[in-house]
């Protein structure tokens, strides 16, 4: 490791020596960010995959060679800043009852892609004129999953039909009749409210628990007699929010801690605040926190829950995990205001085990043993079922330590998150630069070898998103901590600016894992870290707080997150229009809603339709 590398892990050990409702609603799939022509391995296999449905099918060879295509397409488009859908195509051989069960089981990318049953499924069909009518019906399987929103809910489990009036395992069901054609048309499958017919399995015509899979797309034929090939784009497939979900604020500004919220408000803004708690381990602990003072002025909240600072650990040693996952539940549930969750911190390096370096390790085995005792609490408790818990952020920099089994930094995050899997619900990272220059934000710089592909900068972001597994890409992700790796200069030289800056350009590629926020390191005079009071630093984050950096990539003006600005939006806004209250139809996020939402409404309207 280069001698920044050590300064900086240097400054994380003096950091902790010094320290003493979410949505279940999510974008599964826009197709973004892969390659022209991948064929049945994002999401939906290839329509002859399953033996359900081959049999009606007029050719099954390759897709390079007839209509047997799952592909990614550049010929279509829906996504914002987007530029690719999956094309599907295939031929029908004439039977009467035939239908494509084009499914999602185990492909490659978001296969078995959890939804929830609370809500709408939102998908977006191109139909060229060419195709004939057809009817789409939804197929789910009830796995009873504990994953993620869009992470792969599992294979195993009864089959029911959504959105059909007719069909049994013997006739084809009869879904929704799609017969717009040459223009993106948007269909909404409402689970709660939709018919249900029973289609494999032990299904029984209801929608049994509260979470499963999307297991296919059931396309049956208007006229099985007309065997024209069949062309269907899909893109942008959603789960959309109910009119209860959480609403969080739309901009990517944060602090680590309260307190610099007034700078944001003058500028018209609410941020993401980190609050850090160390919660101890007794289990017949009850206390808990109220964030609603914040929650109701706007802001977002991130708790981070430890078990302590060091020397006692970020958690305690694994003998109290049980222990410490009953106080972080009792936490959680006498506490209001705040549904995302990150469990510990920085557990790859020594100063945060129990004991510190002479203590127990963290390792990645007792992280994962940890986290899942700690979701599962949180998420058994009534209120908190679609919260969001996250895993520990990394050390960022920090050197493998073999004598203790644990890996440098990178392969720790990436082993982590793979052996965790789909049960986490968004990325928590740090990123800093070593030294005050604004340019660091931008630079190119690697480590010294061996670690020569690392950003030794701010991009070293990059380099830990580019370890996430495919399959959660689709989850927001968080810098919860940044600073300059030396205190804040109080000078408004424009790295602060630079760095949202950054993350901006980053968010406007829907091809790269959305970055929901950034807190700057720190607020409060704890450690050596802080800005309150540095004037000139607070300047330079109130300049960039001026920019508009919204995490989403839709329009302004779609309330209802289904990425189009249409009647329901409006309607939306004038339902509640006067009414007081951070909501999501408080487009520009003041706390009112009024003209200057409408406005923003109409400005956008037909906006991604
Ligand atoms: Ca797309
Ligand atoms: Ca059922
Ligand atoms: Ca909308
Ligand atoms: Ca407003």
């Amino acid at each position: 490791m280069g001698t920044h590398v050590g300064r900086l892990w240097a400054c994380g050990a003096l950091t902790a020596a010094l320290l003493a409702s979410a949505t279940a609603q999510c974008e599964i799939q826009h197709f973004e960010g892969y390659s022209n022509g991948l064929n049945g391995v994002v999401m939906f296999r290839q329509p002859s995959f399953s033996g359900t449905t081959s049999g009606f099918l007029a050719y099954t060879g390759a897709c390079s060679s007839g209509p047997n295509c799952a592909q990614i397409s550049l010929e279509r488009n829906r996504t914002p800043l987007g530029s690719r859908a999956l094309k599907v195509v295939w031929r029908f051989n004439g039977n009467p009852r035939a239908w494509l069960r084009l499914t999602t089981n185990n492909t490659l990318y978001y296969g078995n892609p959890t939804i929830s049953f609370q809500r709408r499924l939102s998908l977006w069909l191109y139909v060229p004129s060419s195709t004939p009518d057809f009817y789409l019906t939804l197929g789910v399987r009830e796995t009873h999953t504990k994953a993620a929103c869009g992470a792969n809910g599992g294979a195993t489990g009864a089959i029911e039909w959504v959105g059909a009036t007719q069909g049994s395992p013997t006739n084809p069901p009869i879904g929704k009749r799609i017969t717009e054609k040459d223009r993106w048309v948007q269909v909404v499958f409402d689970l709660p409210n939709e018919p249900v017919l029973p289609f494999a399995g032990d299904a029984n015509a209801i929608l049994d628990g509260r979470t499963g899979v999307l297991e296919h797309l059931a396309f049956t034929p208007v006229d099985p007699a007309d065997t024209r090939p069949y062309t269907v784009y899909i893109d942008d497939i959603r789960v959309l929010p109910n009119e209860s979900d959480p609403v969080d604020p739309p901009w990517i500004f944060g602090l680590h801690e309260p307190g610099g919220e007034f700078a944001a408000v003058a500028e018209g803004k609410r941020i993401w605040i980190l609050f850090t708690e160390a919660l101890g381990a007794d289990p017949n602990n009850q206390t808990g926190r109220d964030y609603r003072p914040y929650t109701n002025s706007g802001h977002g909240v991130i708790v981070r829950l430890n078990y302590g600072y060091h020397p006692n650990g970020t958690l305690p040693p694994s003998a109290q995990y049980a222990n410490f996952a009953q106080r972080v539940a009792n936490f959680v549930r006498n506490s209001h205001g705040a549904h995302i969750w990150i469990i510990g911190n920085e557990t790859n390096l020594p100063v945060e085990w129990p004991g510190g370096e002479s203590g127990e390790p963290i390792t990645v085995a007792r992280y994962v043993q940890v986290f899942r005792m700690c979701r599962d609490a949180i998420r058994s408790i009534p209120g908190h079922e679609d919260d969001w818990v996250c895993a520990a952020p990394v050390g960022t920099y920090a050197p493998p330590f073999p004598q203790y089994g644990i890996p440098g930094f990178l392969d720790y995050w990436a082993q982590m998150l793979e052996a965790i899997g789909a049960e986490q619900d968004g990325i928590i990272l740090h990123a800093y630069t070593h030294g005050s220059d604004p340019n660091n934000i931008f630079s190119e710089t690697r480590m010294q070898p061996p670690y020569d592909q690392v950003y030794l900068h701010f991009r070293v972001y990059r380099n830990l998103l580019s370890r996430v597994s495919p399959s959660l890409r689709h989850l927001p992700a968080f810098i919860t901590e940044t600073n300059q790796g030396e205190p804040w200069t109080n000078t408004n030289n424009g790295w602060i600016k630079n760095a949202y800056r950054e993350i901006h350009t980053w968010n406007q590629n829907p091809a790269n894992q959305a970055i929901w926020g950034v807190c700057l390191y720190r607020w409060p005079q704890i450690d050596p870290y802080y800005i309150e009071g540095k004037w000139n630093t607070i300047q330079d984050w109130r300049e960039a707080m001026r920019n508009d950096y919204r995490w989403r990539r839709d329009a302004v003006g779609d309330t209802d997150g289904d990425g189009c600005v249409d009647d329901a939006d409006l309607l939306g806004v004038l339902f509640a229009f006067g009414q007081r209250g951070y909501t999501r139809y408080d487009l520009n996020w003041d706390g009112v809603i009024d003209d200057a939402d409408l406005l923003q409404v109409l400005f956008a309207f037909g906006h991604g339709c």
